[in-house]
């Protein structure tokens, strides 16, 4: 089983700015997080991220065939991007949504997320271990289908 991790703008500076809000652990030691838990599971993954709303559309529509799911923090384009969205509901994998954040607890603007209806299911609140939970979760989805 492959599993894909998109990661979306900004996502590049985590442990390197604003700590308070995002931590000190960066994208690099959430990766490594992500394979140690992968080994153990027996699946393999791949970690990608993007400033680019349009790489990310891609990356999601190239996922049919060559993954079995997907597990997204897509980041701000979670509450603005309509294009994510579309290739979320047309590209036939199960999406788990993830941030390291709850989005409910903060702003209002960030409590919309037009890619939830499109998702299996959100993550959101755990900080690195939002990425553990969404491994679990699309393994879990995938195994029990
Ligand atoms: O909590 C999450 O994972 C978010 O997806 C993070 C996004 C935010 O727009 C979403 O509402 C919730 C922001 C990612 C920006 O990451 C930074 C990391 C370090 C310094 C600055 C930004």
């Amino acid at each position: 089983m492959k599993i894909l991790f998109l990661n979306g703008p900004n996502l590049n500076l985590l442990g390197t700015r604003q700590p308070e809000i995002y931590g000190r652990t960066t994208l690099a030691d959430i990766e490594a997080q992500v394979r140690t838990r992968a080994a153990i599971l027996g699946v393999d993954v791949e970690f990608r991220q993007s400033n680019h709303e349009g790489q990310l559309v891609d990356w999601v529509q190239e996922a049919r065939g060559r993954f079995d799911a997907i597990a997204l923090n897509a980041a701000a384009y979670t509450h603005t991007s309509v294009a994510l969205r579309d290739a979320i509901s047309s590209v036939g994998l199960p999406v788990v949504e993830l941030h390291l954040s709850n989005i409910h607890a903060r702003e209002e603007f960030r409590h919309r997320s037009l890619i939830a209806p499109v998702c299996v299911g959100q993550v959101s609140g755990f900080g690195a271990f939002s990425y553990i939970l969404a491994l679990e979760a699309a393994v879990n989805v995938k195994r029990s289908a």
